[in-house]
């Protein structure tokens, strides 16, 4: 019998390897088989062994026996020791720089907190991590340059001590700067505690540090790379996306749930690095069973290469000595959980649980002794094996890699943390355990200097720092490093939207069509057409948008291959290679990934491009606020489109589409601007503003508009309104001058502006009442200005004080202030401290209902009637009108006051 069929049945014979559950039924069957494939293996190469096998699973399954290839290979490194490309350089050399960072990047974490206790960081995620991100700087990661366009590395968030310590060494940062990390209110330049664009704009690329954020992003960054280069705009080939994943963090539903788009589109400059140090914050993160293994198949099945690095250098005799397989058995027998324990233990633990468990084991490592058992290292520990991986990953053409790198949370940190289970949250080490540190990465430190947690820098010209230089000078510069600004081009005038200024006459259409016309006339603009990208998860017919898809085309990698059933037709479902919308299916996480990538395009690859989203309004930020945040942070520019917005304006679809509140979480968001428009004028209004804001003046813009699917004519727009519609009001119709009749302010949102201007009808027609009315674009606008002025006037008690906006616009004019929209009365109430008079507002507060407009709008009390009622009741509290207007109103206008309250039913 050959070796290896003999290891196979041995495993088979006891159970172990075996499929199902009891052992083998027939051993001798099953070695005749084995021995067989060792032939053609021995006589024939690997390759026809693999093609035999193959046929034979796919004859199997004609004949019956059911799905059989497992998605596993053996607990063991992908690349066998015999293949891999040795570490250029000075190994020695290398290892020293890297204990340098090590230590700088420990001590930065312990100095903070010793000054500020509880200041908080990590030590124990980077100290897992150093080796993968060493080997990257300083053999793979390409920095922008004249004949590179640069990697965009996803460095994992709470390791940002990491990087920070690099940057030390290569003087971007200064020691002062480090001790201040976490303190960046109180000293400028301060380092900010984790990846943030928006803190750190010269610095930080990617915000990753909401765990899952990083992986979807870093997908969809690959993907709009591709893009990119398909459509001409730029040339991305060479440049890889590399991320950096806790393997606790794959338990994300962000982090796997685009791996299947990775895997369909091929990105091939995707590569992801997942630190399997086997624990998250309270404990192992497949403590039961094995985390590389479980990964590897997930990913497998998505389509990815998958390179396992599990065992290090020193493991490499050992393997090549277990002919009989019995190492191997052992390896897949223990499980993450008994892993953690021998790393936190000590080498005669390993020698008696792990070699322990089979005393041929026992008997094979007899003559090591323990120490020498404790240095067997881990893959991800081990710069030569990590090098080969990252070789063949960036060489690896067709599919995106996924590197399962197995290492030790909290390695080096001895007694302090390695492998315990609190090491996550270790922000103190003890001097015993800092001294052993010094000692075992040959650190060149006095007691004294360890003591005093001296941060160390090598002389210039010592060997790890000419490392250091080189190595980023010939991979183009320092890493992370973030562009700030890309060419200005001049964003389009107003005129280009002259259909919508001019108003639709009779003819009733949607804001979002309105919205679609906008676009269209961007995306047929000669020179900017092609900076533009629509992006739409599987909405676009709800929008009105099927003619985009002929017009610009639908981005497939693989163009079209088949004839689409509607070919026939003008508006036909058209894929291709060089398409321009983003279709992204049914994913609102992926598509604000997309968002992120296009609206940052500017930075990571010196495109201006400007990302228009479009998605239902109540299904963007509830579903992904976390990645709106990142889009914020990552000084995204561009538009969110929020469709069928409003909880009435969308009849008919209920509690569960309709939106009152994106509003009230689009105002959270501190640089994004939200607005509410009513009419075609004002959509275009404000798009074109946010161009000449985004593309000429370089502002690092991002909006939400919300749109709406409700059919009414559009009027021209009013002389000298643009002002207002930015800022976030402006009047669509005024009471007329010198009539002395009681006046009120009606101010409407979106559709419910109709309302307003409904209920001032019928105030005059019914009760004499004249009205100002207000079209308010955004309270959120206003609101900004407010907090500015009231800012502005608590720190300069002696000038002149200023006025809010809506303190201004309101104050020359006569009468209580009622505010209607179609969310939330919060929204309304956000400008309350700045309406001169007495204000109420009304709003659709409560969930959402099935149901036509009308009855919508009188359900929530936001309908024409109850705005005409607010307005007698806050008139008649004011003794303008008589005490018995408002039941008149009641009455009159069919109201049930013992209706329930909508927020209740
Ligand atoms: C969405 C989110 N939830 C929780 C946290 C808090 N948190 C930060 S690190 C961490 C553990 C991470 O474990 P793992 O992904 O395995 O990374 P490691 O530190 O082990 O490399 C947690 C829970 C977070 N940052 N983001
Ligand atoms: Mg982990």
């Amino acid at each position: 019998m050959t070796d290896l069929a003999e290891r196979t049945l041995e495993g088979a014979a006891d159970g172990a390897g075996a499929p199902g559950e009891g052992g083998d039924p027939d051993a001798l069957e099953t070695s005749e088989w084995l021995e067989a494939l060792d032939a053609v293996v021995s006589h024939e190469g690997p390759d026809r062994a693999r093609e035999l096998l193959t046929r034979v699973v796919e004859h199997a399954r004609h004949a019956g026996a059911g799905p059989i290839a497992s998605l596993n290979t053996p607990y063991v490194n992908t690349i066998p020791a015999a293949l891999e490309p040795p570490l250029p350089g000075d190994p020695a050399v290398e290892r020293r720089l890297r204990s340098i960072v090590r230590w700088n990047a420990m001590m930065m974490v312990l100095r903070a907190n010793d000054r500020l206790h509880g200041i908080g960081g990590h030590i124990a995620s980077f100290a897992s991590l150093a080796v993968l991100y060493e080997v990257g700087f300083n053999h793979f990661w390409h920095a922008p340059s004249e004949d590179h366009g640069g990697d965009l590395v996803y460095f994992q968030g709470h390791s940002s001590p990491g990087n920070y310590a690099r940057a030390f060494l290569e003087g971007r940062l200064t020691a002062e700067q480090l001790d201040h990390f976490r303190q960046e209110v109180s000293h400028p330049g301060g380092l900010s505690s984790y990846p943030h664009p928006w803190l750190m704009p010269d610095f930080w690329q990617f915000p990753t540090v909401s765990l899952g954020i990083g992986a979807i992003t870093s997908i969809y960054q690959a993907r709009f790379m591709k893009y990119l280069h398909a459509r001409g705009l730029a040339d991305t080939s060479g440049r890889k996306v590399w991320a950096f994943l806790g393997d606790g963090e794959m338990d994300e539903p962000e982090s796997m749930g685009a791996t299947a788009l990775a895997g369909r589109e091929r990105l091939d400059n995707l590569i992801w690095v997942v630190n399997c140090n086997l624990q998250r914050l309270d404990g192992p993160v497949r403590g039961n069973g094995k985390i590389i293994q479980e990964l590897e198949s997930d990913f497998r099945g998505a389509g990815w290469n998958v390179i396992k690095v599990i065992w290090g250098s020193r493991w490499d005799p050992l393997l090549a000595a277990d002919v009989d397989g019995r190492l191997l058995r052992v390896m897949e027998e223990c499980v993450d959980g008994e892993y953690q324990t021998f790393k936190a233990r000590d080498g005669a633990y390993v020698r008696e649980h792990f070699f322990g468990r089979d005393p041929v084991l026992l008997q094979r490592v007899a003559h090591m002794s323990d120490e020498e058992i404790w240095l067997l290292n881990r893959g991800g520990l081990d710069q030569q094996k990590v090098y080969a991986a990252y070789h063949a990953a960036v060489r690896h053409t067709g599919q995106p890699t996924v590197i399962l790198a197995k290492t030790i949370k909290g390695y080096g940190m001895g007694v302090s943390g390695e492998g315990q289970m609190v090491t996550h949250q270790a922000k103190k080490m003890a001097d015993e355990a800092l001294l052993q540190f010094r000692d075992r990465f040959e650190l060149p430190l006095s007691d004294e200097q360890v003591l005093r947690r001296e941060y160390y820098r090598p002389p210039e010209d010592s060997p790890e720092m000419r490392l250091l230089r080189s190595a980023r000078e010939a991979l183009g510069g320092p890493l992370p490093a973030r562009r700030r600004r890309t060419e200005p081009m001049q964003a389009p005038d107003l005129e280009l939207f002259r259909a919508q200024l001019e108003g639709t006459g009779e003819r009733e259409i949607s804001t979002t069509m309105a919205f679609v016309r906008v676009l269209a006339a961007l995306l047929r603009d000669r020179r900017l057409g092609r900076h533009i990208v629509p992006i739409v998860p599987d909405e676009s017919r709800t929008f009105g948008m099927e003619g985009l898809f002929r017009q610009v085309g639908i981005y497939s990698p693989v163009g079209q291959l088949y004839r689409p059933q509607d070919a026939e037709q003008l508006m036909f479902y058209k894929e291709d290679a060089h398409g321009q919308i983003l279709e992204e299916g049914i994913t609102e996480a992926g598509s604000i990934s997309s968002f992120i990538a296009a609206g940052t395009s500017y930075s990571a690859h010196n495109v201006p491009i400007v990302p228009f989203y479009i998605y239902y309004s109540m299904f963007g930020y509830q579903r992904v606020g976390d990645l709106v945040w990142a889009a914020g942070d990552s000084r995204a520019r561009g538009f969110l489109l929020g469709g069928t917005a409003g909880r009435t304006t969308l009849n008919g679809e209920g509690l569960q589409h309709a939106d009152g509140h994106s509003h009230l979480l689009f105002s959270v968001v501190p640089n994004c601007r939200a607005y509410d428009p009513a009419y075609g004028y004002e959509v275009a209004v404000i798009v074109q503003d946010g161009l000449r804001r985004i593309l000429t003046e370089q502002e690092d813009a991002f909006y939400y508009i919300t749109l709406m699917n409700e059919n009414y004519p559009h009027p021209p727009m009013p002389e000298g309104a643009q002002e207002g519609i930015l800022r976030g009001m402006y009047p669509v119709r005024e009471a007329p001058a010198g009539d002395r009749r009681p006046v009120v302010q009606l101010l409407g949102s979106g559709t419910i502006l109709r309302e307003a201007l409904a209920a001032a009808d019928l105030l005059e027609s019914d009760f004499g009442v004249l009205a100002d009315v207000w079209s308010v674009t955004s309270f959120s606008e206003l609101r900004r200005d407010g907090l500015r002025v009231d800012r502005h006037n608590l720190l300069h008690p002696d000038d002149e004080p200023l006025v809010a906006y809506v303190t201004a616009a309101l104050a020359e004019r006569r009468g209580p202030v009622i505010a209607a929209t179609d969310y939330m009365r919060a929204v309304g109430d956000q400008i309350r401290q700045w309406v001169p008079r007495p204000y109420r507002t009304l709003g659709t507060d409560g969930f959402g209902r099935s149901d036509s407009r009308e009855a919508l709008r009188r359900f929530f009390e936001v309908d024409r009637h109850f705005i005409a009622l607010a307005a007698l009741r806050e008139l008649a509290d004011a003794g303008d009108v008589e005490r018995s207007l408002p039941r008149q109103a009641i009455e009159r206008y069919g109201i049930d006051a013992d209706a329930p309250i909508p927020t209740s039913v």
